[in-house]
């Protein structure tokens, strides 16, 4: 059983998310991922629109994950990869190099990122579009 993992916020879930778990779950046969809960987003300087337990639920939904875990502060990869048997640490290439000591305990990849997306850029055009609303509030 080859099991990878990865790591991230995974915010406004968009097709750059999906092309990562399609292509991390198809370098073996189980995909964790750890989503950043939002106290670890806050020490990262990141406000998600979403919170830890909706963008659990959203990334949870995508059929190439098989199981989400919390990312509750950097150092826990490690453990992380001996306490679920990881074969394959895997990141995009925006993170290309920083976390290569992991390679002493599993092996470690960086998938090129997908061009043209980012959660960012759709809060910025989404707020270009609407002036007046404050689009970090999730409307209740
Ligand atoms: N990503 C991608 N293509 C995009 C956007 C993101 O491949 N268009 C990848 C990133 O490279 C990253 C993952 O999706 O590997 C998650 O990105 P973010 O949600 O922005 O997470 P980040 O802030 O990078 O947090 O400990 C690691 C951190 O939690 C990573």
């Amino acid at each position: 059983m080859k099991t990878i993992i990865t790591y991230g916020t995974f915010d406004l879930f968009h097709f750059g998310h999906v092309r990562l778990f399609k292509r991390l779950r198809a370098l073996g046969d189980k995909l964790i991922v750890a989503v950043s809960t939002d106290e670890f987003n806050a020490l990262k300087g990141k406000a998600a629109f979403f919170s830890y337990l909706q963008r659990a639920e959203i990334v949870e939904a995508c059929k190439y994950v098989d199981m989400v875990v919390p990312e509750t502060h950097w150092q826990q990869k490690a453990k992380d990869i001996c306490k679920h048997d990881i074969s394959i640490f895997g990141m995009g290439d925006d993170w290309q190099g920083e976390f290569d000591e992991l390679s002493i305990l599993c092996d470690v990849v960086y998938l090129s990122r997908t061009g043209e997306i980012s959660s960012t850029e759709i809060k910025n055009s989404l707020a270009a579009k609407m002036p007046n609303h404050d689009i970090n509030k999730v409307q209740k």
